[in-house]
């Protein structure tokens, strides 16, 4: 049997288009998900959309639609991006599909049922755009006079009946399951940022709201409808199948990663695991966060009109470049900007100048000197072997870092690759080979398609398309395209087709 993945992005709100932020959630859940099916696993990757709360709604009613309307169009919209970004997503989930109205009364039901909730009133400050409960402490205030959350959302004064969560009730619990699984939480600094909240001690959380109707009704509770985080954390399970234990998917459940944006650790740190050890339900095995772009160093903002739409980006740049530079140009848990200049260095630096031409290189040699069929493998020397075992140890290395979800350092590795191949292909320089030593010529032009293929198998995560073009320049068969199928020799002297350029150089006026 297969082992089983299962990553996850946060679902979006529905309140406004795609933007980059989105698209590098999901690109990065993406990568994971096609290293991991890459790697032999059977991988549930789940994206999808948030739709209820008063953020939504309000937005859909300044759009003069009805929230469900609203709702269908965004998240139609999102959907398209996702697929326009190569995001390989194995279900998409909506939270007003009646699936996850029954997932979330049972999950609500079960928490009830072990006396984790009980009625009272909620008095305090609640911010619509962060959909979150605010203290005093933790507000700032504006030139205006306007409360500020940290987020710098504004927040109003509610006072409305509510059901409340016991979240006090599992400080302890929170704790020891950050100290006994200390990469629950990555990086390592939001870690210790979540186990110090943990340890100012939990309020119970209001976990309904009253005062407008767009959500999910608590059962057998009229006027109430969840609070929106509460249905959202639970499309998490919603989509294995909670709770019908007979559902097929229900087999991934517990998730493998919760890739999720910094600002919302907290929900899916600290609430998420509570609600779960309520229910009585396993925990996620890990919640992996990642920093904010901004844009040539301006927070993205629409009055700012600087806010990046992924899909624009793509047709401007291509879609694998776009998907390489979002997962190097930054530490994951760092936050980052993204530039015209930046793109273009990385663009044609690093995929046209360093590994697009590698590969053109040595298929154009192969392509002249060899008839265009594939070489065959020589004596070998020191160097040769040097290279070979140091791109056979690629996929390990790739593994090693993309467990760890530091897809800058993987995609480093990768490069040591391609920089040695470079640095080898110099200095064996088998186009003077071709009169003197064919045999040697041949035998280097065979090294470099190997490495090549290890190359373009361990970046198929990254940039599908382009490495899938890489792969069928090398002639390697469709069934050979992932880790165990780099144990299977290719063939000498098969014919190999043309050689064309795989990332082409940007140029400047052009772009
Ligand atoms: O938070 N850079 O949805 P959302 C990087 N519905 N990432 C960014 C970003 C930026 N400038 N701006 C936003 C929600 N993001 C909830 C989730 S999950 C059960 C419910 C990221 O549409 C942000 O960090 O507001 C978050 O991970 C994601 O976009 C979703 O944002």
């Amino acid at each position: 049997m297969k082992p089983r993945f299962y990553v996850s992005t946060p679902i979006y709100y529905v309140n406004g288009a795609p933007h980059i932020g989105h698209a590098y959630t999901s690109i990065a859940a993406d990568v994971l998900a096609r290293f991991k099916r890459l790697d032999g696993y059977d991988v549930f990757y789940l994206t999808g959309t948030d739709e209820h709360g008063q953020k939504v709604a309000r937005a859909a009613a300044e759009a003069g639609l009805g929230p469900q309307e609203f709702a269908d169009r965004v998240s139609a919209d999102f959907r398209d991006m996702a697929d326009k970004m190569g995001v390989s997503y194995d279900d998409y989930i909506r939270t007003t599909e009646p699936r996850h109205h029954r997932s979330c009364a049972e999950l609500w039901r079960r928490i009830a049922a072990n006396g984790h909730i009980y009625p009272g009133h909620y008095e305090g400050w609640y911010s619509v755009r962060d959909e979150a409960f605010h203290d005093e402490a933790e507000l700032t205030t504006a030139a205006d006079g306007t409360k500020l959350a940290p987020s710098g959302a504004p927040v109003a004064w509610v006072r409305e009946p509510s059901f409340f969560f016991r979240l006090s009730a599992f400080q302890d619990k929170l704790l020891e399951l950050y100290e006994t699984q200390p990469d629950f939480i990555l990086p390592a600094g939001r870690r210790n940022e979540v186990v110090s909240f943990v340890r100012g001690g939990l309020r119970d959380l209001s976990v309904s709201r009253t005062s407008f109707t767009w959500g999910i009704p608590v059962p057998d509770a009229p006027g109430h409808v969840m609070y929106v985080w509460l249905d959202a954390l639970n499309n998490y399970v919603t989509a294995c199948g909670f709770p019908d234990p007979e559902a097929p998917r229900w087999k991934f459940w517990p998730a493998d990663v919760h890739v999720v944006g910094k600002d919302i650790i907290r929900f899916h740190a600290v609430y998420w695991p509570a609600f779960l050890m309520a229910a009585g339900l396993p925990l996620p095995r890990r919640v992996s966060s990642h920093g904010w772009w901004t844009v040539e160093g301006e927070k993205m903002s629409k009055s700012l009109g600087n806010v990046i739409e992924p899909r624009a980006l793509v047709t401007r740049y291509g879609r694998d470049p776009v998907r390489y530079f979002l997962l190097r140009q930054k530490p994951f848990g760092d936050d980052g900007t993204i530039s015209h200049p930046a793109l273009l260095s990385r663009i044609n630096v690093e995929l046209a100048n360093e590994l697009g031409n590698l590969a053109q290189r040595s298929l154009s040699l192969i392509a002249r000197n060899l008839g265009g069929r594939r070489p065959g493998r020589g004596a070998g020397t020191a160097e040769d072997a040097e290279l070979l075992d140091a791109a056979a140890a690629l996929p390990e290395a790739l593994r090693e870092r993309l467990d760890r979800q530091v897809f800058n350092e993987a995609l480093e590795e990768a490069w040591k690759i391609v920089r040695a191949a470079n640095a080898y292909i110099d200095r064996q320089a088998p186009w003077a080979l071709r009169k003197t030593d064919p045999a040697r010529m041949e035998a280097v032009l065979r090294v470099l398609v190997d490495v090549l293929r290890v190359l373009a198998t361990g970046l198929t995560a990254f940039m599908p398309d382009a490495m899938g073009r890489m792969l069928d320049q090398l002639g390697v068969p469709a069934e050979a395209r992932d880790f165990a199928g780099l144990a299977t020799i290719l063939a000498d002297g098969e014919v190999l087709p043309p050689p064309v350029g795989v990332f082409p150089r940007l140029v400047e006026d052009e772009a």
